[in-house]
């Protein structure tokens, strides 16, 4: 049975009494820090305007976007103490995409940055209620809040309810949203974060991913708070801005992807990352070459990991001495993984095949019949092709299915050449990625246009800007090439591994 438990009381409530409130908690760029206690203050005021203006009830799902901010930090605990489901989303999102993640995930509230709410406005999703922050006037969020207690007595949710629906891509492009309990966010702080990173109260955390993607909520807010450490929260967090800050706040753990590694390692000029223990990559594969590039230039080990929003964060890893580059590392305790054929019968070692995971956290897909193909017998099949060394180490090999994996972004195939179709000179369009040194992958957009349509970089450029105005921006192509037609077998079915082919640039 699952007993009471509410990760946001243990987050912050837990870690005022165990390190006390005057400790920092967030650092933001040209700002005082805050403290845990003022940190629990604009918490509690937050969850009050939820519960005693809003009528958020328990079970409630709220959606949050913005960048990332202590502001959007403290709505996502607020919506935990107050027993709600937070529904995170990337910033950049677009008006039909956040339409759908509302519908999915059946949204009837949203707390949103104010420089970020003209799309949420624009998504037509019947009922939602936005209340905005970081604006003038009395009916912003933090307007409403000061007027409120300054403490909130968290709701007794169960460790079982429901506390974050996270969205992913699938295949075919529609969004999934995963479902984790509040028994699963502690979980991956008492698992990943715990035994491979080792955080101090003294550690600053920091890092590029939003915190609307689950690998920035663990790395930024997670793992931190349950550390009672803190952490640097940046809006702009490309690998100029990472450089400064890391020096400038004295980051101890750094949350980013191999691109910005190797993206850092080709700014010139002065840095100081002496203050830097963990540097930990993921949301992408890691490869050696890159591993030894930062070794070489910093003295520093990273860290490799593989993730999922299905399963919430880090799985496989290793730290310190137990780190072989060129690997993943080994499953994080609590976790098992094994390599598996099509029907689920282990492999032996050494051969590639489907990596399976099980451990305290598990996917679930809301109302989504593609739960069945990630569960299989028990196990979670992460579409990722894996091959488990003779030592035990877990190498990265591919991505199983169709998924281009650019600077350690999902982009569905599909959902970028129904963008592409919805333009008028556009008759038929096929995405895949193609193999890059800098973002592991990038889209390639093969398109068919309608006679009479110029085949030129004014077309090409037009495309872009249009991908760009559908989709998130990461989602648009890098290269458009056009062709006569596709690839097609006899029944008419698209030949993608044909587009895939070394050179066809
Ligand atoms: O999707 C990923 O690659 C990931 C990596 C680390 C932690 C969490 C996630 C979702």
């Amino acid at each position: 049975r699952s007993g009471p438990l509410n990760c946001g009381a243990e987050l912050l409530d837990a870690t005022v009494e165990r390190f006390g409130a005057d400790r920092p908690a967030f650092h933001s760029p040209g700002q005082p820090p805050w403290s845990y206690g003022e940190l629990q203050v604009t918490v509690d005021r937050i969850a009050h305007v939820l519960t005693d203006d809003l009528g958020v009830v328990p079970g409630n799902r709220v959606l949050l976007r913005g960048p990332t901010t202590r502001h959007l930090a403290a709505c996502w605990l607020a919506v935990m103490k107050a027993g709600g489901v937070a529904v995170t989303v990337l910033a950049q999102a677009r008006p039909g995409e956040l339409a759908t993640m509302c519908e999915i995930a059946e949204v009837g509230h949203a707390l949103c940055d104010v420089r970020s709410v003209d799309d949420l406005a624009k998504a037509e999703a019947p009922g939602l209620r936005i209340t905005t922050f970081g604006g003038d006037g009395p009916d912003d969020l933090l307007h409403r809040a000061a007027a409120k207690p300054s403490s909130y007595e968290a709701v007794a949710t169960a460790a079982d309810d429901v506390a974050l629906i996270a969205f992913t891509s699938g295949t075919t492009g529609r969004p999934k949203g995963c479902m984790h309990f509040h028994r699963d966010v502690l979980a991956i702080a008492d698992t990943f974060s715990r035994h491979v990173l080792k955080p101090t109260p003294d550690d600053v955390f920091a890092g590029s991913p939003p915190l609307g993607f689950t690998f920035g909520l663990g790395g930024l807010v997670v793992f931190p708070l349950r550390a009672g450490a803190s952490a640097l929260l940046l809006e702009q967090a490309g690998p100029r801005q990472l450089l400064p800050a890391i020096a400038e706040h004295r980051v101890s753990v750094l949350f980013t992807a191999p691109t910005a590694y190797r993206a850092m390692l080709a700014e010139t000029g002065p840095r100081d990352l002496s203050s830097l223990r963990r540097c930990v990559s993921a949301g992408e594969n890691l490869p050696a070459a890159t591993w030894h590039a930062w070794q070489e230039a910093t003295g520093l080990r990273v860290i490799n990991g593989i993730g999922a929003t299905e399963l919430l964060h880090i799985f496989i890893s290793a730290a310190d001495d137990a780190i072989r580059p060129g690997t993943t590392g080994l499953p994080v305790p609590g976790w098992q993984a094994r390599i598996v054929d099509a029907d689920g019968t282990e492999l032996p070692d050494g051969e590639p095949g489907l990596l399976a995971v099980r451990g305290p956290v598990g996917c679930r897909y809301l109302a989504d019949e593609r739960q069945t193909d990630y569960v299989r017998h028990g196990w979670n099949i992460t579409g990722d092709t894996y091959v488990r060394e003779p030592d035990g180490y877990f190498r990265y090999v591919a991505r199983a299915d169709d998924m281009i994996i650019s600077a350690g972004y999902n982009i569905a195939g599909p959902e970028v050449e129904d963008a592409l179709l919805r333009h008028p000179d556009v008759t038929e369009a096929a995405v895949v990625g193609r193999p890059d040194e800098e973002r592991g992958q990038i889209a390639v957009a093969y398109v068919v246009l309608r006679p009479g349509a110029r085949r030129d970089t004014g077309t090409a450029d037009a495309l872009r800007e249009f991908v760009k105005a559908e989709l998130v921006p990461y989602k648009c192509p890098r290269v458009i090439e056009f062709l006569d037609a596709l690839p097609r077998t006899a029944t008419g079915k698209l030949q993608r591994f044909r587009l895939r082919e070394p050179g066809r640039t």
